[in-house]
């Protein structure tokens, strides 16, 4: 019954919903390059706890790389084409998460996807995010690309509206979600972040989540 939707198209491919599915473990031979390119962004773009409209702080720290960044502060969730932190442009997205993403994007049945914004949370433990929509960009006509790297953690992905029962996945090290069509709009979130010692990461997970945001 929970499962509906959990189709196993192949041995590391599994739908998870409608325009929705995994990839098992496909960026975990990328792990230190991407690793290392989320290094050299924070390096410019510091990871930082964001605040609220309604005033509270995220959880996860972030940053971004990429034309466009995901933003929140008292005035709204928007995207911003300058690290408000700096007041300079966001570092670009680096060549080998560009490349993951259009390649994740087209093995998942969305062929062509060029990603213009790539938010990089940072989740240590206890650290969650609540359900929401990604619903800031200008259009949803392109997918989501979402890469997990570290500790496992356990995604919640709803329906369409806030009420619909959520399915849980467990996200691990190296696992991609391509998300987009009848799905683009789903709730989703994240459940308090379990402690561990990861191999690679120590104690804590990276979420990038790429998108098409103009
Ligand atoms: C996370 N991810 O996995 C948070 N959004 O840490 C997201 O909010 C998300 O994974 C849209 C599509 C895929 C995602
Ligand atoms: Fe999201």
């Amino acid at each position: 019954m929970t499962n509906d939707f959990h189709h196993i198209l192949d041995g590391d491919r599994a739908q998870i919903g409608v325009g929705a599915v995994l990839l098992r473990r496909r960026a975990a031979g990328l792990d230190r390059d991407l690793l290392a390119a989320v290094e050299a962004v924070a390096g410019q773009a510091a990871f930082r706890h964001m605040t609220t409209p309604g005033g509270f702080q995220m959880s996860a720290a972030m940053t971004n790389c990429g034309a466009w960044g995901w933003v929140t502060d008292r005035a709204g969730y928007r995207y911003a084409g300058e690290d408000p932190l700096t007041g300079q442009p966001w570092p670009a997205l680096p060549p080998v998460i560009a490349g993951l993403a259009a390649a994740a994007a087209a093995a998942a049945g969305f062929p062509g996807f060029r990603p213009d914004a790539c938010l990089i949370n940072r989740y240590r433990p206890g650290d969650r995010m609540a359900l929401h929509q990604d619903r800031d960009e200008a259009g949803f006509d392109h997918p989501i690309v979402s890469v997990s790297l570290g500790l496992p953690v356990i995604f919640q992905f709803g329906g369409l509206n806030r009420t619909d029962r959520p399915r849980r996945i467990v996200l691990g090290h190296g696992d991609v979600v391509v998300w987009g069509g009848p799905s683009r709009l789903a709730f989703h979130g994240v459940l308090p972040l379990k402690d561990g010692d990861h191999p690679v990461l120590g104690r804590c997970r990276i979420n990038l989540t790429l998108r098409r945001a103009h």
